[in-house]
């Protein structure tokens, strides 16, 4: 088992569109274990492989109180069941220390595959429709702050960056 370090904003890697999966073997499997130790250990509720620099399309998420539901989510899709939208403050741990209210469909159907390749679905709203949304945005290289006024954007660009600079 292994802690992944996570890539933060403003860094340009995590713009990068991440690949379909096509290879259903050890290897990810692991790679999906060591996902989920480090969102646990974060903590998170989601983690998209492209925040651990890996640019293939994988998510992992628990969203339950107990954290005891791991759900694995391989080269997904989604459709939006409902016009309802959900307005939530949401954070990210590439953009640690910053939350900002978004708006998203909050009912939606989640098609994708498991660490076994086999196809499931289901329907998702609430935190766990959010989750899954704000976990395909990073394999399309999108980010939460995206949303956010120029303004606000890059004042939390401009905090994160001195940040790093401070701990470089
Ligand atoms: O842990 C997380 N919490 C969260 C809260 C509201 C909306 C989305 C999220 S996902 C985030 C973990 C993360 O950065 N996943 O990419
Ligand atoms: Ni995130």
């Amino acid at each position: 088992m292994a802690l992944l370090p996570i890539l933060e904003f403003p860094d340009k890697r995590l713009r990068t569109v991440a690949e379909p999966v096509t290879e259903f073997n050890d290897e990810l499997r692991q790679l999906i274990k060591d996902m989920f130790e480090t969102m646990y250990d974060a903590p998170g509720i989601g983690l998209a492989a492209t925040q651990i620099n890996v640019h293939q399309r994988i998510i992992t998420i628990d969203t339950s109180e107990d954290k005891n539901e791991p759900l694995v989510v391989i080269n997904p899709q989604f459709e939006v069941l409902a016009d309802e939208t959900e307005k939530m403050q949401e954070g990210c741990l590439s953009v640690p220390g910053f939350y900002e209210d978004v708006v998203r469909p909050n009912k939606i159907r989640l098609t994708a595959q498991d660490e076994q390749g086999e196809e499931y679905s289901l329907e998702a709203d609430d935190l766990l429709a959010v989750c899954i949304q704000h976990e395909i945005d990073h394999l399309d290289g999108k980010l939460f702050v995206d949303y956010l006024s120029p303004l606000k954007r890059n004042r939390i660009r401009s905090k994160l960056e001195k940040l790093h600079r401070q701990h470089a």
